[in-house]
């Protein structure tokens, strides 16, 4: 049996990792050629169509573009995974979803079965089928889940709650100093390297840079290394059709709306 055809004995989708890691293994060994097309193939054509990703059906002109199913967006993008964008409505979006979201936010996944919120545990998700996303080998995974939680939990930890307060009038607030050392610690990594995990581009980078695109939240001194690391990540096609993707669904909202048409 060819080598190549083996690798179809893996069918499952859910088997799509193993199947990644022995073609991966075979190529080593110098099976290039059909391995090579192989693996390209089901690289671009794994999970069909059945990631779904939930956000709201519409908003006013500020959070457009900023809305965090765009994170969703730019992985699948990144990965070359289909998906389907579908919506919740706007208005009583505190409890119309609470099924889905316990917190009443978006965004939301649904896959092959599975439904999921937090849209760093659901980039995550999202890395297991694609190794654009993620490596497979352990360290570099664990480099990546490493930065992907540092993202969240060191960096946007403090900047939500300092945009929120400086969007309430106070700039200057106490969290300004805590949040100027963080970017300042940042800075020193950046400056040393082009990504944050595995020397290559992962969902680490889709969370980090989408924290710190807000440019409130870079207004703070002079950090050239990562001015250049949101240009670098905020430059690549795949966020910028995300981006752009996001933008035209709240435009065909509005227009929608003044129709009197719900999504
Ligand atoms: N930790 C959550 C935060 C989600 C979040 O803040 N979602 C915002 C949109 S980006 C939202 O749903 N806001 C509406 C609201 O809170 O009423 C995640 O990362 O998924």
């Amino acid at each position: 049996m060819p080598l190549a055809q083996m690798l179809t004995l893996f069918t499952n989708r859910n088997q799509y990792y193993l199947r990644s890691f022995f073609a991966r293994i075979l190529q080593n060994l110098g099976c290039c050629t059909d391995i090579l097309i192989y693996y390209s193939i089901q690289e671009s054509n794994l999970p069909m169509s059945d990631v779904v990703i939930w956000t709201l059906d519409w908003v006013p002109e500020g959070p457009r573009g900023l809305v965090r199913d765009l994170r969703l967006r730019w992985a699948c993008e990144e990965a070359g995974l289909a998906y389907a964008v579908r919506t919740i409505q706007f208005e009583g979006r505190e409890t119309n979803h609470l099924g889905q979201q316990p917190f009443g936010q978006v965004p939301f996944l649904e896959d092959d079965g599975i439904e999921m919120f937090e849209s760093g545990a659901c980039l995550v998700h999202l890395a297991r089928k694609s190794q654009a996303l993620m490596p497979i080998d352990a360290a570099g995974e664990a480099a990546t889940l490493q930065w992907t939680f540092a993202a969240l939990n060191s960096i946007e930890m403090v900047t939500v709650p300092w945009w929120f307060l400086s969007q309430c009038g106070d700039p200057d607030n106490g969290l300004t100093g805590w949040m100027t050392n963080r970017l300042d610690q940042l800075e020193r990594i950046f400056s040393e390297r082009d990504w944050l995990a595995a020397g290559r581009f992962t969902i680490a980078d889709i969370l980090m840079s989408d924290v710190l695109r807000i440019a409130e939240v870079r207004a703070f001194g002079h950090r050239p290394a990562t001015e250049a690391y949101v240009a670098r990540l905020t430059g690549r096609q795949a966020f910028k059709k995300a981006h752009a993707d996001q933008i035209a669904h709240y435009e065909a909202a509005d227009a929608k709306r003044q129709n009197g048409v719900r999504q």
